[in-house]
């Protein structure tokens, strides 16, 4: 494949991080808001810039991402309703290739499932919506935002609350992998480089604790020994593609459970979001990243790590909800490795989390001081859950791919 892949790739940046942040609200406050507050945005002006149908009315913010600012406007005399958000500079240094992967993107699957005959595919798949100057975003004094039409009547959800959720939510990112086997890998920007190239986040990892600028890894002690232990982990993915086991695909790369949306009356999954890093991928990393998230029933930070583990019914759900979806499309190296992708998204998203602990929480929002820390723990424990129950998992994937 012409494109050049991630893992052929060395990031020459560290990530996120300014010297004006204080790190006392997550990384896109602004830097002289007081704790807890959002900082003042002119969403009259912003709803004027995109073309929204009806008056402004009001904003809120909605959901609880880890990246951008995101907010819910009413127009319309309460009618018509908009996603809108400011996205997050220090994460994503060019919003422009962002969304301009988000188009390509849409409209791919805007038109797949036109061609299926799916009558509501405005529910479906997100639609951006354009600027009054026929752009895909709006630059004001605070920095970039974007708008997507609302999609009514569908939930998002942070936890797995049982088996039909977490098939429903597999077999959604399923389809998404389907739907966009056809859309070469090349056309879209890697827009976060290396971003699921585990031996980077290992250097960008070890670059942090041997600065430990904050004085934080010794409160990090265990975290940090176990990371060390799973070094060679991160090497399994690149011999896996070395290896022609598997293809560089059109992958979503944030396939948490809260990136789905359900149909309020069905509960069926409705519609994939968050598409801000589609890119070149590996499907083992979309499918560990449900794992991580979703076939267990914690919190992402919750501290009671007791309630922390694998539940195999939940994984088996999974596996079966992303083979129906995939419909076939996964090579054998693909499917013999969906027991090992939740290990792996898990340990890197666990290595993130503390990298980011050490740094100061410069890349995800915190709530609180050890935040990032918590979060990791718990990466940290699926990981364990997972090795132990290791033969359990691949015995169900086994079975499920007969
Ligand atoms: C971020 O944007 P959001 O909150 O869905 C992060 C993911 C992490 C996740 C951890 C661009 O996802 O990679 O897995 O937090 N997104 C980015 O919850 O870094
Ligand atoms: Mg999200």
């Amino acid at each position: 494949m012409a494109v050049k892949s991630p893992f052929q790739r060395k990031r020459d940046r560290t990530r996120g991080g300014s010297s004006d942040y204080d790190g006392r609200r997550g990384a896109n406050r602004e830097p002289d808001a007081p704790p807890g507050t959002m900082p003042t945005f002119d969403f009259a002006a912003i709803s004027q810039a995109f073309s929204m149908e009806g008056e402004y009315r009001s904003a809120r913010p909605h959901g609880n991402g880890h990246i951008h600012d995101t907010f819910l406007f009413t127009c319309d005399a309460g009618r018509r309703r908009y996603l809108v958000q400011r996205i997050n500079e220090r994460v994503f240094l060019d919003p422009e290739r962002v969304m301009q992967n988000i188009s390509i993107v849409t409209r791919h699957l805007h038109a797949t499932l036109a061609a299926r005959g799916v009558a509501d595919r405005a529910r479906r798949v997100l639609t951006p919506v354009q600027s009054r100057e026929d752009r895909l975003l709006h630059r004001d004094a605070s920095g970039y935002w974007r708008a997507f039409d609302f999609i009514e009547g569908a939930h998002g959800f942070d936890r797995a609350t049982g088996e039909s959720m977490a098939f429903e939510a597999a077999r959604a990112f399923g389809e998404f992998a389907r739907d966009l086997a056809d859309l070469p890998p090349e056309r879209l920007t890697e827009t976060l480089p290396a971003f699921h190239h585990t031996p980077t986040h290992y250097v960008e990892f070890e670059r942090a604790l041997g600065a430990d600028a904050h004085g934080r890894a010794r409160q990090a002690g265990p975290e940090i020994a176990f990371a060390r232990a799973r070094r060679a982990l991160a090497e399994i993915p690149s011999r896996l593609v070395r290896e022609g086991q598997m293809p560089w695909r059109v992958t979503h790369n944030d396939t948490k459970l809260d990136n789905v949306l359900f149909d309020e009356k069905s509960g069926a999954a409705l519609c994939v979001v968050d598409l801000d890093t589609v890119m070149p991928g590996l499907s083992l990393y979309d499918f560990g990243d449900l794992v991580r998230s979703a076939a267990h029933r914690a919190a992402e930070d919750t501290t009671d790590l007791d309630t922390v583990g694998i539940e195999i019914p939940l994984f088996a759900a999974l596996v079966a909800g992303y083979l129906a979806g995939t419909g076939g499309c996964l090579t054998p190296g693909e499917r013999d490795h969906l027991g090992f992708a939740g290990q792996i998204v898990a340990l890197e998203t666990g290595l993130r989390f503390l990298t980011d602990y050490l740094l100061g929480d410069v890349y995800f929002k915190t709530d609180r001081e050890h935040h990032n820390l918590e979060r990791c723990r718990v990466q940290f424990r699926l990981v364990e859950s997972i090795e132990a129950q290791m033969a359990e998992l691949e015995d169900v994937v086994r079975r499920a791919g007969r």
